[in-house]
């Protein structure tokens, strides 16, 4: 017996965390997983993980993940060959296209498809094949208002600037809780460490979030508002900072700033107060604390992305920064320079250049909102959907009226789903095609380098030997699409794996062959524990991608939208509210089949204010039936004071015990899925993104 130490980042998450692991090798040749520890040499996440690094072993041994192709029979599964699997694919998918047009078959990427490279840079191998505009991904139950607002301003939706959490003096954070999610869209390994070295060098934290998040109660102030009211809130803000003249110069060039000015003089603190519960003159005195303050950043995440008006608060949160001097510059936001520039290699996107067929949803980037997923397969007519294609997704748990979807994909001529397990959502497939383990794949970051609040880079060699007859998701879509393309008598473009992609990329890239840096992959090799590329520099005014190539303050679209809010009623504080939240073991749907990450204290609970409890004749740990317009279920109240009154809040993924899941661990536990409660109605208006939070619900005794 032998045991050998590697290192590689873990990319569950978007943290990106070193890993020191130690893998033990049984003479017969058999290895397994004897350690996995945080990387103390990695310059980035400084020995930080978090537990789901652990449970990367818990994955590796998963007797419920499967390890080959699968294929329903009646009520019963059967293990058969990859070669078979791709034919059957082929045809079902062509014939279903023949007999009703390319947009029958609908597309579903979940989250992990930016988490595995293989992923990212061939699934629409495959998918571009189906040449259909029923597309859609997890962006939309996330930060597709982030993007838009960057297309709109900036001229590329990946141009995302991001808090310079090591150098600011004043972060501001609206609806995000890095504390439990180790940062999102600001790709922050050891989020904790760096929030109290901005405290301990005399900045300060405020936190604006309808429950006393983990980050909140680490915060210098914590302000509790109604969920959707951060509009208007952003709105007061902005408001103050024109009329007292708080702004501050900046270097970048600007178009329509006065417009801005103009369009917002209605919006003061005062008018606003009553939309977001919060006092006038402490939007007031919080604009100022902001605006007088050397360096500040204004950062918004998932809980005001995934709102009514999720469009509108990420663009008054650009504007924010940009009106006081801190956006492109150090200690406000920053946008990154990764030595594989996926902004200078893609181009800017495009918005609503068509619709969906049933709502009229735009698409964004080729994909349209998965809220309307469920009504393109139920909606009969020309255009209907028959087939759906699900690559690493949960779709029925993560999307809003799950259980709609859950109904739609039985209806279906055919489904097929290239992920690791049979969940809630492939349960529902004709075909589950599974892929390798995440340490059995090489990867590299092309994301969250782009997210992270360093520039930083790394290549990650897998650790674990593929395992015979067993396929990385890049060759499970070489494979469909060669299949696919044979099928249908069309030309298939060559392509490279994955490593021989990054390389290239690397090597033209910022950082490449013509850079003092000259990396490469094999540059990259001698870097196990990640190369800090150093801290975030301002480059905005040079990188945009505007027409003009100037900042664009007031697209027509955000300023319409703005009238929208103008019109919204005063908020009706007897209406309970639901919201989600997260908790460091669990990661979306996915991670719940784990003993370590399950065990200990219950977290599924509906968490509900005593006073709410209170006026509705409730105790502490009684069952409730909450019901919203969609649905209604039964779950476990909990008292607390973490929520403000008027709000409860309940965690997304779970609701495991379904039939035909093969989840046996998740399945014994208990908990519900909040998307059974979610409306795919409730969606940012522009942008067609779902309102996961700000539900109207009713609870009462079960
Ligand atoms: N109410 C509410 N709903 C939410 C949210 C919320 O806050 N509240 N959050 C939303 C957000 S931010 C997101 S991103 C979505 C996530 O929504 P989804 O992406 O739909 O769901 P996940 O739970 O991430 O499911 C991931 C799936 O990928 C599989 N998988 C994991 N790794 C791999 C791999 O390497 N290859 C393949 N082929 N499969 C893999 C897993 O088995 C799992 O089935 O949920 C959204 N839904
Ligand atoms: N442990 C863990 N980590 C994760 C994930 C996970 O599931 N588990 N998922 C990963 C993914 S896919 C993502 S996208 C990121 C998300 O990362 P974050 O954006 O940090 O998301 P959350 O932790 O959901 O925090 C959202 C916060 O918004 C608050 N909120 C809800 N409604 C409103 C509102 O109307 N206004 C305001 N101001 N706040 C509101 C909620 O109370 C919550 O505290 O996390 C990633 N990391
Ligand atoms: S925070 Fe946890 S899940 Fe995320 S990258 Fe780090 S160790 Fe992995
Ligand atoms: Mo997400």
């Amino acid at each position: 017996m032998t045991k050998t130490l590697h290192h590689r980042a873990c990319h569950l998450c978007e943290a990106i965390c070193g890993l020191a692991i130690e893998i033990t090798h049984e003479p017969d040749g058999r290895a397994s997983i004897s350690s996995i520890k945080g990387d103390r040499d990695d310059p980035f996440s400084r020995g930080h993980i978090c537990p789901k690094a652990v449970a990367l072993q818990d994955i590796q041994e998963d007797p419920d993940r499967l390890r080959q192709p699968h294929r329903r029979v009646g009520e019963h599964w059967q293990p058969i060959g990859w070669d078979e699997a791709f034919a059957l694919a082929a045809e079902r998918l062509w014939s279903i296209q023949q007999a009703h047009g390319q947009n029958a078959v609908a597309v579903y990427q979940g989250n992990p498809s930016v988490h595995n490279y293989g992923l990212m840079t061939h699934s629409n191998y495959f998918l571009g094949l189906l040449k259909t505009r029923n597309r859609f991904s997890a962006t939309s139950v996330d930060q597709l208002p982030q993007h838009l607002t960057s297309h709109l301003m900036y001229g590329h939706g990946l141009l995302l600037p991001i808090p310079d959490i090591d150098h600011t003096d004043f972060m501001l954070i609206l609806g995000g809780n890095p504390l439990a999610s180790n940062g999102s869209i600001m790709t922050v390994p050891d989020v904790e460490k760096r929030l109290k070295a901005l405290r301990a060098r005399g900045g300060r934290l405020v936190v604006i979030d309808p429950r006393r998040s983990e980050t909140a109660a680490m915060a210098d102030q914590h302000l509790f508002i109604r969920p959707g009211g951060d509009a208007a809130l952003l709105c007061g803000l902005l408001n103050t900072l024109f009329g007292e003249a708080l702004e501050r110069g900046s270097h970048l060039e600007v178009d329509g700033l006065e417009q801005v000015r103009e369009a917002i003089a209605p919006f003061t603190a005062q008018a606003m107060s009553p939309l977001c519960g919060i006092e006038a003159e402490q939007i007031r005195r919080l604009a100022r604390d902001f605006a007088t303050a050397q360096r500040a950043v204004c950062y918004g995440r998932m809980g005001v992305s995934t709102q009514t008006f999720g469009t509108l608060c990420h663009w008054l949160v650009q504007l924010i920064n940009l009106v006081t001097g801190n956006l492109d510059r150090p200690g406000g936001a920053l946008c990154t320079e990764p030595a594989v520039d996926l902004v200078a290699s893609t181009s800017g996107g495009h918005f609503d250049q068509w619709r969906s067929r049933v709502s009229g949803l735009p698409e964004y980037g080729g994909e349209l909102p998965v809220a309307a997923l469920a009504e393109e397969m139920l909606t009969p007519g020309e255009g209907q959907v028959k087939a759906l294609v699900t690559v690493a997704g949960n779709p029925v748990l993560s999307t809003p009226n799950g259980r709609r979807l859950d109904g739609a994909l039985s209806g279906l001529e055919f489904m097929l789903s290239i992920d690791l397990y049979i969940n809630e959502t492939t349960r529902h497939a004709d075909l589950i095609l599974p892929s390798t383990s995440p340490l059995e794949n090489d990867h590299y970051d092309s994301t969250f380098n782009l997210l992270a609040v360093r520039n930083v880079t790394r290549f990650n060699r897998a650790i674990l030997a593929k395992p015979e007859g067993a396929l990385h998701d890049w060759e499970i879509f070489v494979g469909l699409a060669r299949a696919f393309a044979e099928r249908a008598g069309r030309v298939l473009k060559p392509t490279l794996p994955p490593a021989q992609l990054i390389d290239l990329a690397l090597r033209q890239g910022p950082r490449g062959e013509a850079s003092p840096w000259g990396l490469s992959l094999q540059a990259l090799d001698a870097y196990p524990h990640g190369l800090d590329l150093g801290a975030l520099q301002p480059n905005l005014a040079s990188r945009l991608r505007t027409p003009s190539k100037r900042i664009q303050a007031a697209p027509q679209v955000l300023l319409d939208d703005l009238q929208r809010l103008a019109a919204q009623a005063p908020l009706a504080l007897d209406q309970l509210l639901l919201i989600g939240r997260r908790h460091v073991r669990s990661n979306n749907s996915w991670m719940h089949n784990y003993h370590r990450l399950i065990k200990g204290k219950p977290r599924h609970q509906l968490l509900m204010h005593p006073l709410d409890l209170q006026r509705r004749q409730l105790e502490d740990g009684q069952w409730v039936r909450v019901r919203s317009r969609t649905g209604s279920l039964e779950v476990q109240v909990q008292a607390s004071e973490e929520v403000m009154p008027g709000v409860v809040s309940l965690p997304h993924g779970w609701g495991h015990a379904r039939p035909g899941v093969q989840l046996h661990i998740a399945q014994a536990q208990p908990g519900v899925s909040a998307n059974d409660l979610t409306d795919e109605c409730l969606r940012d208006a522009l942008s067609g993104n779902a309102a996961l939070n700000g539900v109207p619900v009713e609870v009462e005794a079960a």
